[in-house]
């Protein structure tokens, strides 16, 4: 299937319209499979971000009172049209990021199975009914919009992390201003494009591109917008917090991870090596929720290795497009020298390589940017390439000798996203899901794979308590609001009158 994109330009989407920055400066967008300009993209300004707020704000007005189960026939659209172009959508996710096809068309899944989801919720948006303690007045709690929410997204889910923000805030009322990744432009100009053609109205989704010191910044102080939810960086989610901070705004952190695949001594070897591949080198490494670390039980630990070794070397690393291919590019060659950095840093430490270690420029490898599966180990825990993401295909096997301490060794790391235990005890699964501290756990599976219904989140620096997707997500979009009606007609004083 062609995808065609000759080289293009995609524009914001300011109140239903498709709209030059201020400023007219673009910046291009590169395949890193191939090194080829995809499209180019604009470098807006805050002026492009004060107009979008104001047609967000505009159209907020009407859209909080459409009924919520009109809202979701909306989304009953986009999720058919998510769904007619599921094929497209993947292959320019492919192009665009660098995942291989499969992945992609995952990802793009999972956007679709979130649309189906938020328009139930269109019918749900449930609240309390509660008794009052005073008689002949009755009591409820309802969740009303918060207005303008900002989104900020990255560049490693683009479509996926889009719907698991985007979605709830519309089905709730609020109108939306988004700021997309600077790698990923196309696939957001997509997902904008289906909610015009879905019948969103004008305003209520609004799209600016541009880089996060000047549009994102300028979202966050900007008094018209409510709320931000932000996907990247523990270093960029400092900022915003702080600087929200000040203005008491609410915002919704999802950080990085270092996630833990923890491998007993009685486990399934076969199938955790299975996981091990998935979960380690699966979108390069460049998952939230990938597996950098596997804490083994020292027993099974030359075992694991002599199984994962050829595992790791036969993977097949290219470009996405190809089916055969199970590791596709990194973003970047600022990605792909970090990652390399890193790897410098744990042979200095003194981490063993098992395999890989090196930037791969054989033959076509050399027009993107292609980075070797790789695998160290006696991995201690104080390494800095067992403390710091790397988010790249490096994992680093970190013997111990009891299960206690290989629960110590996940915990003992700044982040708390995702992490895996392998074990066939029934004892030790229990008590691995109440010690291992993440927001994600996963028992006999690897560390990716969270279902869209589920509440996405990690604890410690991967967040600040709130979470994506599931009903969980319209608590980030939505306020509380407690309703007292008194109809006994006397005024009726709580905590007085009945004592
Ligand atoms: C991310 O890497 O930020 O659980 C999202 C997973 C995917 C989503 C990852 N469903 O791996």
């Amino acid at each position: 299937m062609e995808v065609g994109y000759p080289f293009e330009r995609c524009l914001n989407y300011i109140g239903g319209r498709w709209a030059e920055p201020t400023g007219g400066r673009f910046a291009p967008n590169i395949n890193p499979a191939t090194g080829e300009v995809l499209c180019e993209w604009p470098l807006s300004t805050p002026a492009d971000v004060d107009a979008a707020v104001q047609a967000a704000e505009a159209a907020q007005r009407r859209w909080r009172l459409v009924p919520a189960p009109e809202r979701a026939k909306v989304l009953m659209r986009v999720g058919d049209l998510l769904r007619e172009r599921k094929e497209k959508l993947a292959r320019t996710l492919t192009m665009e990021m660098g995942k291989v096809l499969e992945e992609a068309r995952g990802e793009v899944q999972e956007a679709i199975d979130m649309a189906y989801y938020m328009a139930g919720e269109g019918r749900r948006l449930f609240g309390q009914t509660t008794p009052s303690e005073l008689p002949d007045k009755f009591a409820m709690s309802v969740r009303v919009p918060v207005g303008v929410v900002g989104l900020i997204t990255p560049w490693n889910f683009p479509i996926a992390i889009a719907s698991w923000k985007s979605l709830p805030a519309i089905v709730a009322g609020n109108a939306v201003v988004w700021k997309p990744a600077e790698d990923t432009p196309l696939l957001a100009r997509e997902f904008v494009r289906i909610y015009e053609e879905a019948g969103l109205p004008a305003g209520v989704m609004n799209l600016v591109f541009g880089e996060g010191p000047v549009v994102g910044d300028a979202m966050v102080e900007h008094p018209g917008i409510q709320v931000i939810s932000f996907t990247g960086s523990t270093e960029t989610g400092r900022i915003i917090a702080s600087k929200a901070g000040a203005k008491l705004k609410r915002v919704s952190l999802e950080m990085g991870g270092k996630n833990a695949i923890l491998v007993m001594e009685d486990a399934n070897l076969p199938l955790a090596v299975e996981a091990i591949l998935w979960s380690g080198y699966g979108t390069s490494g460049q998952r939230c929720t990938a597996t950098s670390r596997v804490i083994v039980q020292r027993s099974v630990k030359e075992k694991l290795e002599q199984m994962l070794v050829p595992r790791v070397e036969a993977l097949k690393v290219g470009d996405g497009l190809d089916e055969t291919v199970r590791v596709g590019p990194v973003i970047h060659g600022e990605a792909l020298e970090n990652i390399h950095r890193y790897v410098q840093i744990g042979l200095d430490e003194g981490a063993r390589l098992l395999t890989g270690g090196k930037i791969l420029r054989d033959g076509d490898l050399a027009r993107g940017f292609y980075y070797a599966p790789t695998l160290f180990t006696d991995v201690t825990p104080s390494m800095r390439i067992a403390r710091e993401e790397i988010f790249g295909p490096v994992v680093s096997i970190i013997p111990v000798d009891t299960f206690e301490e290989a629960i110590a060794v996940n915990n003992d790391v700044s982040y708390g996203l995702s992490s895996a235990i392998f074990t066939q005890d029934v004892n030790r699964v229990f008590a691995a899901m109440r010690d291992l501290d993440t927001g994600i756990v996963y028992v006999n599976a690897g560390t990716t794979g969270a279902e869209i219904h589920l509440p996405f989140g990690g604890t410690k620096a991967t967040g600040n308590g709130h979470r994506d997707s599931g009903t969980a997500a319209l608590d980030v979009f939505t306020e509380w609001r407690a309703i007292y009606v008194d109809y006994s007609g006397r005024l009726q004083r709580a905590q007085i009158d009945n004592n």
